[in-house]
């Protein structure tokens, strides 16, 4: 295999930068063909022996280096391929080296390029050395002063971290800017922006009284969409003062929306760059869902400030110190905005789909990986969302105040420093007089922990029982696992539902409390309540309060119970899903042994229920009523069959949509009655019951009367939340309806780049059969392009991540599909292609046959030529 030299960077081998740079000063000549970089460094030696000065480079022409104003001559350096050494550096320098980069022709999207003719950065985690020879490591940081020269008429706007703090216009049509940014920042955290954009303003007092003006650019045309953006930009600011006590600390915070971006957004220091899917937002082109995950995103990149920004990453296998928490951070402030129990919900359902399976599968890793040859492979759901959930796990344990006191301590700590996991949560026990020694496990164990609960209730002792086992299979690199400390919180239902008092064992007082958070660190270890008066329903694993997978012995008599009863919504929800899930893979079970897939009514009886309950808010009944998903279900079986899940699934959806007809179409014209359109949580919350109950309408065949519905909504809609919603249902239905609806869709939004973005998606997680085919046709579209990241993730991700019973279809055509469009992208943007191959690798939970395929796939994509280390990384972990 050609890629056998590749080195793995371990962290066992961190050892401290040689050498630190105090102060960047960059000036830019910007051209997109050629763009000038002179960049004059002050170094300072960082330890007692004498070594050469090592700095990273990646795509440069170096012109010039010089120190202390002396020109070296080409045998004082060694410049190699991603590399630059000067032997003998001085114990302190001002260096300065010229280099020249290609901005226009970078198709990777890290480093300095172009985005719709406007200059972009994103260097996380290492795009600076595609701009500049550096000590590209978080460890080291600097305070930067950035010059930035550009043609005046194309550029009129040029920013950069900080204080814009000189201007002026040359004679031949140029001008520059320069800037400074006061805070000691790695390289990760640079920006640079210069385009013709169009700017929202609005401002932010601090709670100490300092103004800050707030500046939103976008692509000219698009002022109308960033109002949304920039007040969930000030509500943050707000909240992160309110409940952590944060303050921003510059008199400016820019953010930049374009067009072509790797990912998300991007926290650089004052100067955020997002992905213009993550801002842009009017009624008529963004759904609910994207208006909630601007809110979200926005917040998580302004929380950064403090939790990622001040206080960095010593090395990159701490990223979770910085992800996890702002994820935890961004989830509370979501919380606090909309439903919170919807909103963990949600973030649980995500977790599920998407960090289950990568710690079941060949790339499980802790939220702490011990090892990565890319580091851009390990932005993953586990360091972000698990990391996340690790957080919250300490929350639960210290209790609110004792989470507050932690945090305010490792911002007294190690303000402006970059640091650890361990210094997180060192200063999470000092603050509390805590020891957290087992739970530090969360962070060098991967693997979802399966805990299995069993009980019984002793009537004349009045003694109930709880016996936890926990076990976490073998991962990649680790075949033996410890138990870890599991905050498992658990309630007692009673009969008539109200809750019992939760007394364990040996215990002084009479402790009241009604839910209570069991520290469960044994493999096998038995909690016993006394007191316990008539026989109950355990809640357990209340508010998903850790990351696990639980089996129980519930009857479906207690799940029924549950999904009634339990005053914790999300358990009462997870119930649901236990419930659905069991019968469905009962459903598979009697197809697969030659039987038929009944449909059991009692569960649209409970559903009903919930339906009756007007104290249920809509958003939380919406959840309720929504299905497990395909993969989901599919998880559940050894061996994996996405077909029959598919199919029982809507034999199961269908089966409910009769059964609750009635009650489907008055809470549909019910919540069609609703006022104007307003992406507030309330309002969105109506939209979705009102969604769901027509996607239950939408499936009862041969009832011209409910397509009837679905069409109309399409064509009258006045907001793309409701549009959307029966666009989606339509691309689901084969017939004249759907093409006439899509056809309606594409002429209505064909300059609307992002709007075009869920057209395409649509298309690909159609569940029609010939989905494949109608993506192939899509990639020759004039709208698509494989340089445009959201375009590829629209159309070949949701194909391969969305839709798995096309994916895995029968003949391997998805396999192929997707194994070509990753040897192509590799040439073009390497991350973009590393991130969508995962489906993949899910081949050891597939049948022999498609086991077959799928290796092959990945060994085609392992033979390519001048494969990248993204790529090579993923599916070579992927084939083991
Ligand atoms: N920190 C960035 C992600 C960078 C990804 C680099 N491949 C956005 C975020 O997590 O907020
Ligand atoms: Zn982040």
């Amino acid at each position: 295999m050609k890629k056998a030299q590749v080195k793995a960077t371990k962290l066992e081998d961190y050892v401290s930068p040689a050498f630190l740079v105090d102060h960047v000063d960059l000036t830019f000549f910007l051209k997109p063909e050629a763009t000038k970089v002179h960049s004059k460094l002050k170094i300072r030696q960082n330890s007692d022996c004498k070594q050469s000065l090592f700095l990273d480079g990646d795509a440069l022409r170096l012109d010039t280096v010089v120190i202390d104003g002396r020109v070296l001559g080409q045998d004082e350096y060694e410049c190699g391929e991603f590399s630059l050494s000067i032997p003998d550096f001085p114990s302190e320098a001002i260096l300065e080296i010229v280099t020249f980069i290609d901005p226009v022709h970078n198709t990777k999207l890290e480093g300095l390029y172009l985005s719709s003719g406007n200059f972009c950065t994103q260097c996380e985690a290492e795009g600076f050395r595609r701009i500049t020879y550096y000590p590209d490591r978080p460890d080291v940081m600097a305070t930067y002063t950035v010059t930035v020269h550009a043609d005046q008429d194309s550029y009129p706007v040029l920013l950069s971290n900080g204080n814009l703090i000189d201007q002026g216009v040359e004679e031949d049509g140029s001008h520059w800017a320069k800037w400074d940014d006061p805070f000691p920042k790695p390289s990760y955290l640079f920006a640079l922006v210069a385009g013709d954009l169009a700017c929202c303003e609005d401002s932010f007092k601090t709670r100490s009284g300092q103004d800050v003006t707030l500046k939103i650019f976008v692509e000219h045309g698009n002022e109308d969409k960033c109002a949304y953006a920039m007040d969930s930009l000030i509500r943050s600011m707000k909240w992160d003062e309110e409940r952590f006590g944060l303050e921003y600390d510059l008199d400016i915070f820019n953010i930049v929306a374009v067009s072509d971006f790797n990912m998300g957004a991007m926290e650089n220091k004052s100067l955020n760059i997002f992905n213009s899917k993550c801002i842009l937002a009017s009624p008529d082109t963004a759904t609910d869902f994207e208006f909630e995950r601007i809110e979200a995103i926005v917040a998580h990149e302004y929380f950064h400030n403090w939790t990622g920004n001040r206080v960095t990453c010593r090395d990159w296998f701490q990223l979770s110190l910085k992800e996890g928490l702002t994820v935890y951070r961004d989830q509370e402030f979501s919380a606090d905005m909309r439903s919170a129990p919807v909103k963990r919900i949600q973030d649980v359902r995500t977790l599920r789909a998407r960090q289950f399976p990568e710690d079941a599968g060949p790339l499980s890793h802790p939220i702490r990986p011990e090892s990565y040859i890319e580091i851009n492979n390990f932005y993953t759901s586990t360091v972000y969302e698990k990391g996340g959930e690790v957080i919250r796990m300490m929350a639960e344990l210290l209790g609110k105040d004792g989470f507050r006191k932690g945090l305010d301590l490792y911002f007294e700590r190690h303000d402006n420093q970059a640091v650890t996991c361990d210094d997180f949560v060192a200063a999470m026990e000092d603050a509390n007089g805590a020891n957290l020694k087992h739970f530090r496990l969360w962070y060098s164990q991967a693997g979802t922990p399966e805990v299995e609960a069993n009980w019984s209730y002793d009537a004349q002792e009045k003694t109930f029982t709880l016996t936890l086992d926990q076990f976490t299979a073998p991962t990649p690199g680790q075949d033996v696992k410890q138990p870890l400390l599991i905050p498992f919180t658990v309630g007692l239902i009673g009969q008539n539902g109200a809750a019992l008092p939760l007394k364990l064992e040996g215990e002084n007082g009479d402790k009241q409390t009604t839910k209570r958070t069991l520290q469960f660190d044994q493999d096998h270890q038995i909690f016993t309540f006394v007191d316990v008066n008539e026989l109950p329903v355990p809640s357990l694993n209340r508010n998903f309060s850790a990351p696990i997978k639980l089996s129980t012995k519930y009857t479906t008599g207690d799940l029924a119970f549950l999904m009634g009863h339990d005053k914790d919504a999300f358990s009462r929800w997870d119930a649901a899903q236990t419930y659905a899930s069991r019968l469905m893979l009962k459903m598979v079970k009697s197809v697969q042994e030659g039987g038929v897939a009944e449909f059991d009514s009692q569960y649209a009886d409970i559903l009903a229920i919930n339906i009756a309950d007007k104290s249920l808010d809509p958003a939380f009944l919406a959840q309720m009523l929504g299905l497990p998903s395909i993969d989901y279900v599919t998880e559940q079986m050894e061996v994996a069959d996405f077909a029959a899940v598919e199919k029982v699934r809507s034999v199961f959806k269908a089966g409910i949509a009769k059964a609750l007809y009635g009650q489907f179409k008055e809470l549909y014209l019910a919540g069609k009655e609703a006022a104007a359109y307003s992406p507030d949580s309330d309002s969105a919350g109506r939209r979705a019951l009102c969604n769901t109950a027509l996607g239950y309408l939408s499936v009862i065949e041969n009832d011209p009367a409910c397509l009837k519905l679905v069409v109309d909504q399409f064509e009258a809609a006045d907001n793309m939340t409701d549009r959307m919603a029966a666009l989606s249902l339509l691309a689901d239905i084969p017939g004249e309806e759907r093409e006439k609806a899509l056809k309606a869709f594409e002429s209505r939004y064909a300059d609307n780049t992002l709007v075009m973005d869920k057209w395409f998606a649509v298309q690909a997680t159609s569940t029609i059969s010939n989905a494949l085919e109608e993506v192939k046709k899509l990639l020759t579209h004039s709208a698509f392009s494989y340089k445009n990241p959201n375009k590829v993730r629209a159309l070949i991700g949701a194909f391969s991540g969305a839709n798995p019973a096309r994916f895995h279809a029968e003949g391997g055509e998805g396999y192929r599909f997707l194994a070509d469009s990753i040897i192509h992208l590799n040439g073009i943007n390497p991350q973009v292609a590393s991130k969508i191959l995962a489906p993949l690798g899910s081949w050891r939970r597939m049948n022999a046959t498609h086991q077959k395929m799928m290796k092959a796939e990945l060994q085609r994509i392992l033979d390519t030529e001048d494969l990248s280390n993204d790529v090579y990384e993923i599916a070579s972990k992927s084939l083991v």
